[in-house]
């Protein structure tokens, strides 16, 4: 492992003012998100919405420093045949690809999922490489709940997602580790405060057994929230407070950069949230973003499945990223949203 190269690249995706657009969703996930805007999910169409990102040339060469890939996006040309991957290249972006297969339900744990994909992974990732690929992603899902999340489901999500780090680092691939507490439930923002300080004290721990070099990955955590059916939102300062004091107790300094989820915040709020806590400073990392709602939400209603639309999506694509932007080095402003509007 070549430490120095993946530290390099771990920087530039956590390079101040710029973020991660999160564009791999699976195949179910894109049919769901294109079910909502009335568009039929095809490879064509799916293909045509992603070479609309990635030749918005405002947000791409401006605010985005990495792209989480989906394996069938990797493979892909756009309609003029040039491979979707040297989009990316071409706007000065970097390249990444989820490497996860989902998760399965975790015998004996109810409820809980453990994420899938280790089996012949390093061959894969040697492919992905060879593509293009300088990063990778894995996510772990937790899930909050009466009962759960379970000490079993923890550790076997955070063992997975170091062996999958490690993998990485072998095949000279920076991993983004993402272990995803949910924000499904009725919980308030100190229950997903302390099991989030859970699932992250068990990862790093992991990673270090699994001898994980941390100068050489990038985390990408839920903020600290409450539930999205709590009787009680909790505000964005107290969400930057908190996701800070909860970072600082878990993430060791020698990690380069966080890059948020967004996790079914509205747009705005996970904007406001990494703003907040930008200003707060003083921090041993980059915050930024690697959105993946939160950016495409605005740009596939734009668009809506017309060719017609292509340049309005990317005006709403363009127009978050900057928002983002702003926001990952503290200088994002409500007022911005309204002028723009
Ligand atoms: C873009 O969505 C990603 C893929 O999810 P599936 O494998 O379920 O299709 C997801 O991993 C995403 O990268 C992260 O959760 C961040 O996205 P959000 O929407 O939470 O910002």
């Amino acid at each position: 492992m070549k430490l120095a190269e993946l530290h390099a690249i771990a920087q530039a995706m956590v390079q101040p003012g710029k973020g991660i657009l999160a564009a791999d969703e699976s195949a179910g996930t894109i049919k769901k998100r294109f079910d909502a805007i009335g568009v039929a999910s095809t490879e064509q169409s799916r293909r045509d919405y992603r070479e609309m990102l990635f030749r918005s040339e405002a947000a791409m060469q401006g605010c985005i420093s990495g792209v989480i890939l989906y394996d069938e996006t990797i493979w892909q040309d756009a309609a003029d045949g040039t491979p979707l991957i040297k989009l990316i290249e071409q706007a000065g972006s970097i390249p990444g690809i989820k490497v996860d297969e989902g998760t399965q339900p975790l015998p004996s744990c109810p409820g809980e999922t453990i994420t899938i994909g280790l089996d012949r992974l390093a061959e894969r990732l040697a492919r992905y490489y060879q593509r293009g690929a300088r990063f990778a992603k894995w996510r772990a899902v937790i899930d909050i709940g009466d009962g759960i999340p379970s000490y079993a489901a923890i550790h076997t999500n955070a063992h997975a997602l170091a062996r999958y780090a490690a993998l990485c680092q072998a095949a000279q691939i920076v991993p983004i580790v993402e272990p995803e507490v949910l924000m499904d439930g009725g919980h308030d923002i100190d229950r997903c405060y302390e099991v989030t300080e859970f699932v992250l004290k068990e990862t790093f721990q992991e990673l270090y057994y699994q001898k994980v070099a941390l100068e050489g990955m990038i985390l990408k955590p839920n903020m600290a929230v409450a539930g999205k059916k709590a009787a009680k939102p909790a505000g964005i300062a107290e969400v930057a407070e908190k996701t800070v004091k909860l970072l600082k107790a878990c993430v060791p300094a020698a990690v380069p950069g966080i890059a948020f989820l967004s996790g079914g915040q509205s747009d705005q709020d996970a904007t406001a949230h990494l703003d907040a806590m930008n200003k707060i400073g003083g921090l041993p990392w980059h915050l930024t973003f690697s959105y993946g709602r939160a950016l495409q939400a605005a740009p596939q209603k734009a668009w809506a499945g017309q060719a017609a639309n292509v340049a309005a999506g990317q005006a709403a694509f363009s127009h978050r990223a900057r928002m983002n932007a702003l926001a990952s080095r503290g200088q994002w402003d409500a007022a911005l949203e309204s002028k723009a509007a």
